[in-house]
């Protein structure tokens, strides 16, 4: 693996993307990761499809580039496997809050320690532009020219309520803010949630209003009313943990200490289980 994490592969994102910022976060996080003892080879990742996807052939670490919408399926998928592995993945909005939105409900419900990062753009971009379940109502794509007449969903809302144990908000803009966020979330034991407020210069070129919108918290809120309070400001956009909780994960509720991987039994010892049990 290369020390930088630069896989050198050609990035394809159109110059000014937010993806640009969120990528330089990862990188700055996963360093972090090392200092605080986190293997390089212990972290995961797995990502959906979209421009948002891309991310997964610039990072030089293990992982699966998935299918639409499933990001957060494989990820829960590779958690289970082998609980010693820190998995983060990544989604687009369209992506997660659409097509995959029940995946990403129930691992919260669950609360499987996985960390999840959208790139939030407010559009289904390399598909060319339609309205997403976060774009604005009103907003002019190809599939809604005369302006979507749909309001737009509130995801940290959302999460909270499905179980989330930690919900954050991010933004692309703040390279070193989203970095520790990042950080937070994958030492976070159980699900962490990012959403991160990323503009696409082609789509949703939303910097300006963000750089004069953007807020970052100074505290945690201590019950999620509040934080589902925060979420609904619109005269500014906080970004930050709005809520974190700790409670037993998915991995320990179900299988205890046990890690599938480590204690797989040979080949050999299960086929005389298999004989003493069926007794043949
Ligand atoms: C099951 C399935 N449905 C649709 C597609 C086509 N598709 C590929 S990328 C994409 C849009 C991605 O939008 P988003 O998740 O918001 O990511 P972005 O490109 O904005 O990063 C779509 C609809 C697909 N690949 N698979
Ligand atoms: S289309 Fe938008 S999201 Fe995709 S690379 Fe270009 S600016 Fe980024």
């Amino acid at each position: 693996m290369s020390g930088d994490l630069d896989t050198g592969a050609e990035i394809t994102w159109c110059t000014g993307c937010g993806n640009f910022g969120i990528l330089a976060a990862v990188k700055k996080a996963v360093k972090k990761l090392e200092e605080n003892g986190i293997s390089r080879e212990d972290i995961v990742i797995s990502t959906g499809i979209g421009c948002h996807g891309k991310i997964f052939d610039y990072l030089d670490l293990s992982g699966i580039y998935s299918l639409h919408g499933r990001e957060v399926a494989s990820a829960e998928g590779i958690k289970l496997g082998n609980p010693d592995l820190k998995i983060i993945a990544f989604g687009g909005d369209g992506d997660c809050y659409g097509e995959g939105l029940a995946h990403l409900l129930f691992a919260a419900k669950r609360n499987i320690d996985i960390t999840v990062i959208v790139h939030n753009n407010g559009a289904y971009a390399l598909t060319t532009g339609q309205a997403s379940p976060t774009s604005p109502k009103g907003f002019k794509g190809p599939a809604t020219p005369g302006g979507s007449v749909e309001p737009p969903i509130e995801p940290l809302g959302l999460l909270l309520s499905a179980g989330a144990s930690f919900v954050s908000r991010g933004y692309a803009g703040k390279v070193k803010h989203l970095s520790d966020l990042i950080v937070q979330a994958v030492e976070h034991p159980g699900f962490a949630h990012i959403d991160v407020l990323q503009p696409s210069v082609v789509f949703t070129d939303y910097y300006e209003e963000y750089n004069e919108l953007v807020d970052e918290l100074e505290d945690t809120r201590s019950t999620k009313f509040e934080a589902m309070e925060l979420a609904q400001e619109s005269d500014r956009l906080p970004i930050g943990v709005f809520y974190r909780e700790e409670r037993p994960t998915y991995n320990e509720e179900l299988l205890g200490e046990r890690n599938p991987v480590k204690d797989r039994l040979s080949d050999e010892k299960r086929l005389k289980e298999i004989r003493a049990f069926l007794d043949v």
